[in-house]
C-alpha cells in the first residue's frame, strides 16, 4: 500500500511538473519582460513616444511589453508600478505624469530588486538610488531657448504682453518651461504675463480656457506673445485667438510652442507659429541602450539628456518636414 501511496504522489508531480511548464510559453525564458507606465494620451508628442516604445519593445527583438496606460492619473501609475512589481518584471520603465509622490512606491521597486528607468519627465526623491536612470530632455534648456528668441524678437524698450498657458501642473515639462519664463520675465522690466491658464497640454482644454478668457474681457486685450508650453495647446490658442479677430504671426500676436512635431512644423512654415522649441518624443532606442548596458552589467549614467533645437519659419525646409515621422 504504501509503494502504491509513493508511486502515486510521484505521479502527481510529475503532473505538476509538466502542466507547469505547459502553462509558460518556452520563448518567455528568454525575453526580458518591461512594465512601462505611460502618462497618458494627451498630445501628439505622447503618441509618437509611446510608437517609439512599442516599435523597440517587440518580441522579435526580445522583450515581453506589459503597457500600461495611466491616462493622466498618477494613482493609475502607482497602481500599475505595484502590479509590475508583483509580476516581478525585470525592468520598470515609467513616464511620470507628475515630479511629487514617487518615493513610496519606488521604494518597493528598490527592495524588489528591479531596476527603475525614468522617461521623459522627471521625478523629485531624496534618495536618488530609487532610480536607475533618467532619460528625457531638459525642460528649463528648451524654456531658455524660447526666451532667449524673444529677447531677440522684442526690442527691450517696449511693453510685452504675454498669456501664458501652462502644461499639465506639476509635471517637469511644465515646471522647467514655465520657471524659464518667470525668470526672464524678472530681469525684462516691461514683459507682462497678462494671463495664466492651465491649458493641461491638450488642444480642447487649452481651446476652451483660450475662448473663456477672451469671452470675458470687455475690451480684446493686446497679446504680442502666447507662451504655450506644448504643439497641441498652441493649435487650441490659435483657434481661439482666430475666433475673436486676432492676427496671428509677425507684427500681430506670435505664438510660440513646443515639441515641434510635424504639424507644429507645418504651422511654423505658414507664419501660425513663430516658434517651435523641440522636445523629442523618439527614446524607445535610448531606453533600450540603457537596458541592453544594464543586461550586460555595466553601470549607466544615471542623468542622460537628448539633444534638440528651435525652429523658426526659415527653417522649415521640406527636408525636415519629410524628416519628421511625428
Ligand atoms: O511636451 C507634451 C506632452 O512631457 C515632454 O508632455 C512631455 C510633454 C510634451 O504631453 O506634448
Amino acid at each position: 500500500m504504501r509503494k502504491l501511496i509513493a508511486i502515486l504522489e510521484v505521479l502527481v508531480l510529475m503532473l505538476f511538473m509538466i502542466t507547469g511548464c505547459m502553462d509558460q510559453d518556452p520563448q518567455d525564458d528568454d525575453l526580458i519582460v518591461i512594465g512601462m507606465s505611460q502618462t497618458g494620451a494627451e498630445s501628439d508628442w505622447r503618441a509618437a513616444n509611446t510608437e517609439s516604445m512599442r516599435a523597440v519593445f517587440t518580441e522579435e527583438n526580445g522583450y515581453r511589453l506589459i503597457f500600461d496606460d495611466a491616462r493622466q492619473q498618477q494613482e493609475n501609475q502607482i497602481t500599475a508600478i505595484r502590479r509590475f512589481i508583483q509580476e516581478q518584471v525585470d525592468y520598470i520603465v515609467v513616464m511620470p505624469i507628475s515630479e511629487y509622490g514617487w518615493e513610496a512606491v519606488l521604494e518597493e521597486a528598490y527592495d524588489a530588486g528591479i531596476p527603475v528607468i525614468i522617461v521623459d519627465r522627471m521625478v523629485d526623491l531624496t534618495n536618488e538610488r530609487l532610480m536607475t536612470a533618467h532619460l528625457g530632455a531638459d525642460f528649463y534648456a528648451e524654456g531658455e531657448c524660447a526666451v532667449s528668441w524673444m529677447e531677440q524678437e522684442f526690442s527691450s524698450n517696449r511693453n510685452l504682453n504675454i498669456v501664458h498657458i501652462q502644461g499639465t501642473l506639476g509635471s517637469s515639462a511644465q515646471i522647467g518651461r514655465t520657471e524659464a519664463l518667470l525668470d526672464a520675465v524678472m530681469s525684462n522690466p516691461r514683459w507682462n504675463i497678462i494671463n495664466t491658464m492651465d491649458g493641461d497640454f491638450t488642444q480642447a482644454k487649452t481651446y476652451e480656457v483660450m475662448h473663456e478668457y477672451l469671452a470675458s474681457c470687455t475690451v480684446l486685450p493686446a497679446i504680442d506673445v502666447v507662451y504655450c508650453e506644448n504643439d497641441n495647446e498652441a493649435f487650441g490658442a490659435i483657434r481661439a485667438l482666430g475666433e475673436f479677430g486676432y492676427d496671428i504671426g509677425v507684427g500681430g500676436t506670435e505664438v510660440i510652442s513646443f515639441d515641434a512635431t510635424r504639424q507644429a512644423l507645418l504651422y511654423c512654415r505658414e507664419g501660425k507659429i513663430s516658434l517651435c522649441v523641440e522636445c523629442n518624443p523618439l527614446l524607445g532606442p535610448l531606453v533600450e541602450s540603457c537596458i541592453i548596458a544594464l543586461e550586460n552589467g555595466e553601470v549607466v549614467d544615471q542623468y542622460q539628456y537628448v539633444e534638440e533645437g528651435c525652429f523658426v519659419t526659415n527653417d522649415i525646409t521640406q527636408e525636415l518636414l519629410d524628416s519628421r515621422s511625428y
